[in-house]
């Protein structure tokens, strides 16, 4: 296995704070795994960041008469702040609108320029004559010609979803003056994609069919066999990355051309912060690209930011893009326009020291195949039926028994029954099992292993009754609990890239630092004589109101 890991993961707009549908598709899948890389004392570099360009950004300062710049500020900061409580520990956590972003985008723009890469084509956009500006297709508003409904924007007809051509709009209307626009020349560069198309069909098609995930190789095999075209990638707009040539006035990088360009950025950022060179990340074999993303961004990172690298020619490609399908709530869209959502930072707020409770529900329902649903009441069950009744239940039998019976201080073992020796083996068959899933990119199954661990220990507490046994055989007690202790240090390694708080507060409870997960499987992680603190609970119950409370939230 490759020992240098470069994980991305999809930029999201400082537009609006961050819901459920990207935690359960994107960051959560992207933290547990490069705990686990870590876990596994390999060098990962963790990605992450704000998209702060884009058309979007400038309608919401507009209509809040502030400036794109103090939007992106808040949500960047709001953003960053709740993945950290989240326990999303990225190394950086960047933004595009900064000096090392720019310079970055605009020289791969101006490399792409001065090799020939790009072509320049003229052609007629809209333009409102009194705010002397081009439109962008958000800024022109009309007609649909599908549905008729009247508010239909340049890119998108919301009431029945068609996706539209500003020229496809009847009686057009900018929406910066009310005016009707006229249709004016201007000039664009383009990344001639069909150039490309042989290429990307053995790089993707050929050379991927068998490790991408089927949802992404089939996106892209359908684009691909679609054929292909010109893709422009500058706008007439004032916020963004300048376009770098001298006849460009007004003009700015296209967001989907600048925005995965800040994984580079960031990297250097953070090398430069850490006395590294970013060629060493991104201009060598010897590096995994993995871009983790949501379905809508497949053709963006899979093909269009691939053949921007390619042409541009000193970067590595992704060797994989795990992306999701998207998440559900309560049976419908989530819609942040409707505020049909779960946000996180309402739920850091609400669920004060849960966010493992979120983080496990959200892995087991993971979009990993297809699209997939959250529930308040899925979630309150798997709280108090999985969380709490297997592996916190368990814990806490051990703890207080070894507390009540030794005064916290573990037993020695004695003879090992058939039983025992046969879940010995079965505790040793873990880590690779959950291991392989995860390296797999399925979170999902990886997670429900971990839990048939926990519902080891727990039956097997279960079946040997020690507190009935203490009266007749202590002896054997001590072998009992000694073997539950070391599941639970076990539980607290293989836990730790799902639920890294939980893990924290038992290895607290079992007094050892972490371990690495080539620890983990075996039954000696603790010796006897070792004394552990006292009982905690792991998780409580959640109650009928609070979840009633949060769904009445919702259809309010
Ligand atoms: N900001 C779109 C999104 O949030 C976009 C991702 C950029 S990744 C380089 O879905
Ligand atoms: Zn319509």
């Amino acid at each position: 296995m490759i020992k240098r890991h470069l994980i991305t993961t999809a930029l999201p707009y400082a537009n609006g704070p961050i819901h459920i549908g990207h935690l359960a598709g994107v960051y959560i899948p992207a933290d547990i795994y490069c705990r686990y890389l870590r876990a596994k004392g390999e060098e990962v570099l963790f990605i992450g960041g704000s998209d702060e360009h884009g058309v979007p950004i400038t309608i919401t300062a507009r209509k809040e008469n502030t400036t794109p710049q103090a939007i992106v500020d808040r949500y960047h900061e709001m953003i960053q702040k709740s993945f950290e409580q989240l326990g999303i520990i990225f190394d950086i956590y960047s933004r595009t609108t900064k000096p090392v972003h720019h310079e970055t985008a605009s020289e791969i723009f101006t490399n792409l320029y001065k090799t020939g890469k790009l072509i320049e084509k003229t052609s007629e956009q809209y333009f409102d004559e009194v705010a002397s500006e081009f439109l962008a297709d958000r800024y022109i508003t009309g007609t649909c010609p599908h549905c008729e409904n009247n508010s239909a924007y340049g890119d998108q007809c919301e009431a029945c979803g068609s996706s539209l051509n500003a020229t496809d709009l009847i009686n057009p209307k900018s929406v910066l003056s009310g005016n009707v626009p006229i249709m004016k020349e201007t000039k664009h560069w383009y990344l001639p994609l069909e150039q490309y198309e042989d290429w990307l069909k053995k790089w993707i098609l050929e050379g991927h069919k068998e490790d991408w995930k089927t949802n992404v190789y089939g996106q892209c095999k359908s684009w691909i066999e679609q054929g292909l075209h010109p893709r422009a990638v500058t706008r007439d707009l004032s916020w963004g990355v300048k376009v770098p040539l001298a006849d460009a006035e007004g003009k700015v990088l296209y967001v989907w051309f600048d925005a995965p360009i800040g994984y580079i950025s960031a990297t250097k950022e953070w090398c430069e912060q850490n006395g590294q060179n970013y060629e060493r990340w991104w201009k060598d074999e010897e590096t995994r690209l993995l871009h983790f993303i949501g379905k809508d961004n497949i053709v963006f990172h899979c093909i269009i930011f691939p053949v921007m690298l390619k042409a541009e020619g000193s970067y590595i490609l992704p060797e994989n893009v795990p992306a999701n399908e998207f998440l559900n709530l309560e049976n419908n869209k989530i819609s942040t326009s409707r505020n049909w959502a779960v946000w996180l930072h309402e739920y850091l707020e609400e669920f004060k020291d849960k966010q493992d409770v979120l983080r496990y529900t959200l892995t087991t329902i993971a979009p990993e195949t297809k699209d997939s649903d959250f529930t308040w009441a899925d979630f309150q069950a798997k709280n108090n039926n999985e969380l709490l009744a297997i592996f916190g239940n368990f814990v806490n039998r051990t703890v207080v028994l070894i507390h009540k019976y030794y005064e916290g201080v573990i037993p020695e073992i004695g003879e090992f029954t058939d039983e025992e020796k046969e879940l010995i083996a079965k505790i040793a068959g873990f880590p690779s099992v959950i291991g392989t899933s995860v390296e797999k990119y399925r979170f999902r199954e990886a997670l429900a292993e971990f839990m048939n661990l926990a519902r080891l220990g727990n039956k097997y507490l279960t079946d040997t009754e020690p507190w009935k046994v203490v009266k007749t055989d202590p002896k054997r007690v001590k072998t009992i609990l000694h073997l539950s202790i070391q599941i639970c240090a076990n539980l607290s390694v293989l836990g730790e890239p799902f639920l890294p708080f939980t893990s924290a507060k038992l290895r607290k409870i079992l007094n050892i630092d972490i371990l690495y997960w080539s620890d983990s499987g075996r039954v000696d992680l603790l010796k006897a004589g070792h004394k552990i603190n006292a009982p905690e609970y792991l998780f409580e119950k959640i109650e009928n109101a609070v979840i009633e409370a949060q769904v009445r939230k919702l259809v309010k």
